[in-house]
């Protein structure tokens, strides 16, 4: 099926009006799966009066209300699954940024769906059967490990199965593997250049790494470049949610101008996340995805809490999905501080630009008093930290000008020496919020 830049060629560059289509089909069975199998989603209708059969076009998408994180929550565990017990054959779970768990339920069919798209994300990415892929992503109820896991195999490259942590391990491996493409998480990615470059380890010399394919967190641009010239690689963002298989959503192009997402299994919206009211291609909204071949644990018009912008325009690549651009925040990320909105992107935007500092931060808030507190700790990077020359009080004023100039807020930072944060393989928790239970 696989032949130059396309995984599926046809499928990839289908004219619009015939993806339309296609998605419209595939929603109105998925409607009526729904309606047919799920307690959840008959009761859900039965209870507006809508009818599987009321969904005949994209406008009558409108018609079918939004599924939110609180009714997986408040039907945990399986009160959302749709298929017979005998047919869920994999769970995966999150346990997302509020730390209450998401269970994702699998059929066979599902597991199938997934490690399609998943190989379909690899081979855009750039990875052939010949590439050697280092899944530094956590194998678990995490869906990171197996979703490249499944896709990689898939595509029929070669796989080190490693998972999380052991970081001396993963560099020393990704040398004597000859290991092409690296997968895990952007600030997984950079603890991984800081400890090749603590061994002594040339990225351009020592390794074959041509390609990471990063995710399940926010990264900037400035953070993209610092890991690119750390590992001496061409990056990608890969987008996914554990409610939508997991990673494979959507994925960047070797053009870079946004992740395509895969539209003959999901249909994306973007809205308003005070009204609900869809907004136009461009607007920067909340992501919302309706899933077209789920069984297991199918989901309709899902609201991500993801802040992104969609766009329809054909893509250089020639692909014909609509793209995605980078995910800036989730609207849950959002600090209130001192009554100023904030998200964390913002500051390590802000910060990454400082070439003395490392991408690794912390935001620590708090209310001593009757005031919001708002202090950024920073490393700052081995150079800068043994270059006697640097005057820390103007850099420090520098930055918190330029934190200033971008979110409209004065904070404090303080400087620390490189290794002081703790590092993570995962997700990094950027924001230590100790005005909870002050409130
Ligand atoms: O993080 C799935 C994944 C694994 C994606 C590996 C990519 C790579 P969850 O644990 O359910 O699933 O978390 C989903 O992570 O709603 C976003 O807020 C965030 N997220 C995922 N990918 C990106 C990305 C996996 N590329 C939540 N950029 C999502 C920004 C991302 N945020």
């Amino acid at each position: 099926m696989a032949a130059g830049k396309y995984w599926n060629e046809k499928i990839e560059t289908l004219p619009s009006e015939e993806l339309r289509a296609l998605q419209l089909q595939r929603l109105r069975e998925q409607v009526k799966y729904c309606y047919n199998n799920s307690n959840f989603y008959r009761k859900k209708f039965d209870s507006i009066g809508l009818k599987p059969d009321d969904i005949k076009t994209f406008d009558d998408l409108k018609k079918i209300p939004f599924t939110v994180k609180t009714d997986l929550k408040e039907n945990y565990p399986y009160g959302m699954v749709a298929a017979p017990p005998d047919k869920i054959v994999e769970i995966h779970a999150s346990s997302g940024t509020t730390g209450t768990q998401i269970v994702g339920a699998y059929t066979k069919e599902d597991i199938d769906a997934w490690q399609e798209i998943m190989a379909r994300s690899i081979y855009t990415a750039g990875g052939r059967p010949q590439d050697i892929i280092q899944i530094a992503y956590s194998y678990g109820l995490f869906t990171g490990g197996f979703g490249f896991h499944y896709g990689a195999q898939k595509l029929g490259a070669r796989i080190i199965p490693i998972s999380g942590g052991m970081t001396q391990r993963q560099v020393k491996l990704m040398k004597d593997l000859d290991v092409t493409i690296l997968a895990c998480t952007p600030s997984f990615a950079v603890h991984i250049a800081e400890i090749m470059q603590q061994d002594g380890i040339n990225p351009k010399e020592d390794l074959k790494l041509k390609c990471g394919i990063f995710g399940a967190e926010p990264w900037s641009q400035q953070m993209r470049q610092r890991i690119e010239e750390a590992l001496n690689i061409e990056t990608f963002d890969i987008y996914g949610l554990t409610e939508l298989y997991g990673p494979g959503v959507s994925i960047e192009c070797p053009e870079h101008n946004g992740l395509h997402i895969w539209e003959d299994y999901f249909i994306v919206e973007i809205i308003d996340s005070n009204t609900g009211e869809p907004l136009p291609d461009g607007q920067e909204g909340e992501l919302v995805f309706t899933a077209l071949s789920k069984t297991g644990l199918p989901i309709l018009r899902y609201r991500t809490f993801d802040i992104s912008k969609i766009t329809h325009e054909k893509c250089a690549c020639g692909r014909t999905h609509a793209r995605m651009f980078r995910v800036t925040g989730r609207t849950d990320d959002m600090l209130k501080v001192r009554g100023v909105n904030v998200f964390p992107s913002q500051i390590e935007y802000a910060i990454l630009q400082f070439p003395e500092l490392a991408p690794q931060y912390l935001i620590i808030l708090d209310r001593p008093g009757a005031l919001d507190t708002f202090l950024v700790k920073i490393e700052l990077t081995e150079q800068a930290q043994t270059n006697t020359q640097l005057d820390l009080k103007q850099l420090k004023h520098n930055i918190q000008h330029k934190i200033y100039i971008i979110t409209g807020l004065t904070v404090e930072i303080e400087l620390v020496k490189p290794n002081e944060l703790p590092r993570t393989d995962g997700k990094t928790k950027r924001v230590l919020d100790l005005r909870k239970g002050k409130m």
